[in-house]
């Protein structure tokens, strides 16, 4: 029989303020998004949702038990899946996107009108992709204190070069209006802490003790502290006792070959 998956006894439900948005999704509805309360990747389609006021039913699924529902829609059976008009998508860069076209009446408009605009978004959308989740990843799993300092510069080092791109004023990234580059980063802002807890520190300087980086420094906590404060983003995070667990395994050697796997196989970890 095949090992099970060290996540598939994670916590079954969302808590806190998530669950209650989950109550209030539970009616039947053609839109469906198959969920994993704890998974950030879920968190940046949900998010989405919330902001537009878009009507769905919320259906939890533990992708790593992959029930049939999931697996007709899905057949890698990856959370975030939406269900639409009995079609699935998935994705979550793609669902973001996907929301914003299929529901262009519904505000605030996630994606920027400006088409230079919109094509930096796409640009910093891959920079999280590519650099940042998979910093976040190698820092998070290094081992013992050798080596975990080069880690940690080469994530606040991908974290520099994001903010440096913002809008000087913000407080989100293209300024005034929260926008999809927020939305496609903002998961992994509110999971920062797993660094104070699990690594000694984040290591993102006190305000005023930043040096030449300060003014990035300061730019990065206003965002931070936008996003921290942003109502859909609240309202789609689970207690934090229950993420414990999850990122505790990967924080301390016990998932690291499914780490190295889901990496090799382009899935996301939580
Ligand atoms: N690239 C995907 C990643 C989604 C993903 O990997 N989700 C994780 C949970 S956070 C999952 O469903 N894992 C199940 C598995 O690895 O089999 C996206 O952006 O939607």
């Amino acid at each position: 029989m095949a090992k099970a998956h060290p996540d598939a006894d994670l916590h079954p439900e969302a808590t806190g303020p998530a669950a209650r948005t989950v109550k209030a999704h539970e009616p039947e509805h053609s839109l469906k998004l198959y969920s994993g309360w704890f998974c950030p990747f879920v968190q940046r389609v949900w998010i989405a949702l919330e902001e537009k006021h878009i009507q769905y039913q919320y259906i939890e699924v533990n992708p790593y038990h992959k029930p049939k529902s999931l697996l007709d829609l899905n057949p890698r059976g990856l959370v975030p899946t939406l269900e639409y008009d009995n079609k699935p998508l998935y994705e979550s860069t793609v669902l973001v996107e996907f929301l914003e076209e299929a529901f262009p009446d519904h505000t605030p408009h996630l994606q920027p009108k400006d088409p230079y605009q919109r094509a930096r978004t796409r640009i910093w959308t891959d920079f999280v992709t590519s650099r940042i989740i998979p910093g976040y990843h190698r820092f998070l799993q290094h081992q013992g204190e050798d080596g975990l300092q080069e880690k940690r510069e080469e994530f606040l080092g991908f974290l520099k070069e994001f903010t440096k791109e913002m809008d000087s004023e913000g407080p989100y990234f293209n300024g005034k209006e929260f926008g999809a580059i927020d939305v496609i980063l903002a998961p992994w802002a509110v999971r920062l802490w797993v660094f104070d807890h699990f690594k000694g520190g984040l290591g993102i300087p006190e305000k005023g003790k930043g040096g030449d980086d300060e003014t990035t420094w300061e730019r990065w906590r206003t965002w931070s502290e936008a996003i921290h404060k942003r109502k859909s983003v609240i309202e789609t995070l689970s207690e934090r006792e229950h993420y414990l667990p999850i990122y505790q395994r990967y924080a301390e050697d016990r998932a690291q070959s499914e780490l190295a796997k889901a990496t090799r196989a382009g899935r996301g970890v939580p």
